[in-house]
């Protein structure tokens, strides 16, 4: 694997630094995901510092990620390719299934590698200026970074294969309809309303959050018989939480702020 690359940030925020803020910080390349940025992604969510409780993911500049970096696009032999897209796949994970719910905060372009990356977060908050688009059908290559399972799952396999044959590009407005973002805000607010996302899902109980970005989306994967007895352990083990009592009687007894209000 690269030498991790200094074109990304980590900063903590929050009163008892529970948000991590994970930027991309190569704007002039368009946030173009280098073997070095891929490995410093990898290592950055693989060390969260143990005070994290949510992240939000975003890029700097005009675009949050024009994909693979093409210039490093060289002639592999199969074994390297594989090696390549493997590593790719061992970086998402680490996204995806890392410590912490991840908010990815989405303008400009979110293309290629971009998108396959913000296909790995939990929450994805799109601005106004954002587009999506596959590239690599136009480029001769194919997508390597976890795209043809995560994709597939937002928007379905009939309009990912539309987008790589036919270089079709979805605006914001149609990327939400569709399913690549669950809120859609004016331009400029993606990072904020993501901020507000985030200390939000901090709050919660750490198990449940666990539950969410660990057994949610295999209980999806798994035979209906498989998935209720998947699902019967994790609830048994979350609500065996001191804090998910804690959190009942709270409701129970009438506190302040824990009753579901209308939308
Ligand atoms: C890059 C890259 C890149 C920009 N690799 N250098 N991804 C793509 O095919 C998308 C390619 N990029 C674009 O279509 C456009 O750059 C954008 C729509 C994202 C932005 O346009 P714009 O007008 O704001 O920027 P620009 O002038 O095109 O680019 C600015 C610089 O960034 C320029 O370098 P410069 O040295 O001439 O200033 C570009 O060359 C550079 N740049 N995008 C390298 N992607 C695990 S498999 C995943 C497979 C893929 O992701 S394939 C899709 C790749």
């Amino acid at each position: 694997m690269a030498k991790p690359s200094q074109d990304i940030s980590l900063e903590l925020a929050g009163k008892k630094k529970e948000i991590a803020v994970v930027r991309l910080t190569r704007a002039a390349k368009r946030n173009a995901l280098s073997d070095g940025l891929i490995a410093a992604l990898r290592d950055t969510f693989q060390n969260l510092p143990s005070s994290v409780r949510a992240a939000v993911i975003d890029g700097e500049g005009e675009h949050f990620c024009a994909g693979l970096d093409l210039s490093e696009l060289k002639e592999r032999d199969a074994g390297e390719g594989l090696h390549h897209s493997r590593s790719w796949h061992m970086a998402l994970d680490a996204v995806q299934y890392g410590p912490v719910p991840v908010v990815a905060a989405l303008h400009g372009a979110v293309v290629g590698g971009g998108l396959e990356l913000a296909s790995a977060a939990h929450i994805r908050v799109a601005d106004a200026t954002t587009f999506y688009a596959l590239p690599e059908g136009t480029r001769g290559i194919f997508v390597g970074g976890g795209g043809s399972v995560r994709i597939p799952k937002l928007i379905g396999v009939a309009r990912m294969t539309d987008m790589m044959l036919t270089g079709r590009v979805y605006n914001a407005q149609d990327g939400e309809r569709l399913g690549f973002a669950q809120y859609l805000v004016a331009e400029g607010q993606a990072f904020d309303k993501a901020m507000e996302l985030a200390e939000r899902i901090a709050t919660n109980a750490p198990l449940t959050n666990y539950a969410l970005m660990h057994a949610l989306p295999r209980i999806a994967e798994q035979p209906a018989d498989h998935g209720f007895m998947t699902e019967a352990l994790i609830s048994a083990i979350a609500q065996a939480a001191p804090e998910a009592k804690q959190r009942v009687r709270d409701f129970l007894e009438g506190k302040a702020g824990t009753k579901v209000k209308k939308a």
